[in-house]
């Protein structure tokens, strides 16, 4: 099925205004990765790729979504809330205490998260996992993974990467937020990573770089993936950090900084929001 692209590029808008909102109103986490991502998030919930039931969502044959870059998880919110594993109105609670939506992932509280993520490394790690064990259960579920070029700094993914390689996973698919920036700025002044798609694919991944802009690309590219046969997929999302908000994209500074009242006017403003 052909998704009505017209239609997700007005979803993802709505979504970025609400993670702007529910970053506001925090006063703390990540607004740039949140931002970056959305169009590839929006892509592979609304577009139809991945096979969840929102109002059973602990159904045992679903597919799983990890978000391993776990900081970026206002986006992963918004998008559960449209979803309505639960009513829009917590995105509002984000990070206060007693609130279900804590400031990196945890499936204890929040509906439709599956992993605990935060600690970079961890989250590709049991999303390896969990599509080995869907091999072991003769079941047919996939497993989608969100990464990150700061997170592929951390050797634990390089284990991942060779591990799902050598079981012939295939029924696991990373997206990487591939977006140049990390924690400390430019991810080539940190330590230079390369070209991470060529990383994977010497170590025997099936992998497709794309504009992580581009809805109709990400979802030939999803689809692409599933009929990777006997290799662990990777798909390179090519990013703007803070897609949408002109003061913020490609700003290091906005890794993990939220805006002010006056900021969030503005980038609503230029989001044509209220
Ligand atoms: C194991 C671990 N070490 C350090 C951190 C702190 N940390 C949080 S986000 C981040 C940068 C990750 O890079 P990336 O995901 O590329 O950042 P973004 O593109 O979202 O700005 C770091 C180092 C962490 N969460 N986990
Ligand atoms: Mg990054």
């Amino acid at each position: 099925m052909t998704p009505d692209f017209q239609e997700l590029a007005i979803v993802a808008n709505e979504l970025r205004g609400d993670v702007l909102r529910m970053l506001q109103l925090a006063g703390s986490g990540h607004p740039g990765g949140s931002l970056g991502m959305t169009d590839v998030f929006t892509t592979l919930w609304f577009g139809g790729h991945l096979k969840v039931d929102p109002q059973n969502p602990t159904w045992e044959d679903r597919d799983r979504f990890v978000l391993s870059n776990g900081h970026i998880c206002p986006i992963l919110y918004a998008i559960l809330a449209r979803q309505d594993y639960f009513p829009r109105e917590e995105l509002w609670t984000l990070r206060k205490l007693g609130s279900s939506l804590q400031g990196h992932p945890d499936f204890h509280f929040t509906k439709g998260v599956d992993c605990c993520t935060g600690s970079l490394g961890n989250g590709v790690s049991v999303a390896l996992g969990m599509a080995m064990g869907a091999r072991a259960q003769g079941k047919n579920f996939r497993v989608y993974a969100g990464t990150s070029d700061g997170e592929s700094q951390e050797g634990q993914v390089w284990e991942m990467a060779s591990a799902a390689a050598h079981h012939k996973v295939d029924n696991l698919t990373l997206l990487m937020d591939r977006n140049g920036i990390q924690i400390d700025g430019f991810t080539k002044d940190v330590m230079d990573q390369g070209d991470l798609g060529a990383k994977y694919k010497s170590f025997g991944w099936h992998v497709q770089e794309v504009d992580g802009h581009d809805m109709m690309a990400i979802h030939q590219a999803l689809n692409e993936a599933k009929k990777a046969s006997g290799k662990p997929q990777l798909i390179v999302c090519n990013t703007v950090l803070g897609k949408g908000v002109s003061f913020m994209e490609n700003e290091p500074g906005w890794h993990g900084v939220t805006p002010d009242e006056e900021q969030l006017k503005k980038a609503l403003d230029e989001l044509g929001l209220d």
